[in-house]
């Protein structure tokens, strides 16, 4: 048995001091994941942490991991050839609802396909903070923003609904004013066998205001005690409702990871040795 002393949260602060605006959502979220990372215990030369560009993707710099601050829309694509690669590793991909769901969105439902044993937290301000408060993706209907003077009149994706239908093996909701809850579902999300979401309400209070902490509470609600998070119509009746933001773990089923089905496929592969490269080849033969 070990004798080293079990990891503190402040193991997992780097000696980085975050440039966010005083009040910015995104210092909640690091304050959570360093909690969960010290709960889970992992230690910091086995974690990841890989990002895009944008507000939100500066996290990794501020986690003591491995890192990597990619190129915008990137993460999950980066995030993926590492936890291939290097199966060992707790990989958290992390980033902006700009990153994540308009340039990289393309990414989305092919990892939830594979269901690589990741996770996944988007910091969704409803803006793109880093450029100086354009639209986003999610960017509600009718605010006006630096690139929307009269209103925008696009209707928001819904980041959870989306998640759901990529069919997902975990989708969480959570808001940065309520760190306790979201330790809790990093934590469950990092244990999750496979590919798991969390969408985070974090304002950005610079280009959205102050009061999007008074705004999110009053739409949070936690995930009914009666919803069976298996059921995915329940799941998808809880993301389409217009007035209530569920917090908490909305849907979960379980499934084989990438990794399970490529060492599965290695081994085959193996099996077949060069008989099954011969024959492959010769099928291209003419
Ligand atoms: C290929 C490319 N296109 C555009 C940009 C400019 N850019 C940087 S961050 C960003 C949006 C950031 O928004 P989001 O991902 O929501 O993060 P936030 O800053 O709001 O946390 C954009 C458009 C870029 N860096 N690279
Ligand atoms: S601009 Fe917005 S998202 Fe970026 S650090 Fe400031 S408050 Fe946070
Ligand atoms: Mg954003």
């Amino acid at each position: 048995m070990s004798d080293a002393k079990p990891l503190r949260w402040n193991d997992y602060r780097s000696d980085l001091a975050p440039v966010w605006c005083p009040g910015c959502g995104d210092y909640s979220v690091v304050a959570a994941m360093y909690r969960a990372l010290a709960e889970l215990q992992i230690p910091p030369h086995e974690l990841a942490v890989i990002s895009g560009i944008g507000c939100s993707s500066r996290l990794p710099g501020y986690v003591n991991a491995f890192g990597m601050n990619t190129i915008h829309g990137r993460a999950i694509p980066v995030a993926t050839g590492l936890k291939t690669a290097r199966p060992d590793t707790t990989v958290i991909a992390v980033g902006g609802d700009g990153d994540g769901f308009s340039i990289g969105g393309g990414h989305l439902p092919h990892v939830a396909r594979r269901n690589l044993d990741m996770t996944y937290i988007v910091m969704d301000n409803r803006i793109y903070g880093l450029t100086k408060g354009q639209t986003s993706p999610t960017t509600p209907q009718g605010e006006r923003t630096a690139t929307s003077l009269y209103g925008w009149p696009e209707t928001p994706a819904n980041p959870i609904g989306l998640a759901l239908a990529y069919g997902m093996s975990f989708v969480a909701q959570s808001f940065a004013g309520d760190i306790k809850g979201l330790t809790k579902l990093i934590v469950q999300a990092v244990r999750w066998p496979g590919f798991s979401f969390i969408e985070v309400h974090s304002p950005c209070v610079t280009y959205r205001g102050h009061d999007q902490y008074q705004l999110i509470r009053e739409r949070a609600r936690p995930v009914p005690e009666d919803h069976d998070t298996g059921d995915r119509a329940g799941a998808f009746r809880l993301a389409d409702d217009p007035d209530h933001l569920y917090l908490g773990v909305i849907f979960q089923r379980e499934n084989s990871t990438f990794g399970e089905r490529m060492d599965e496929l290695r081994v085959h592969a193996q099996a077949a040795g060069r008989v099954g490269f011969d024959s492959a080849v010769s099928r291209f033969a003419v």
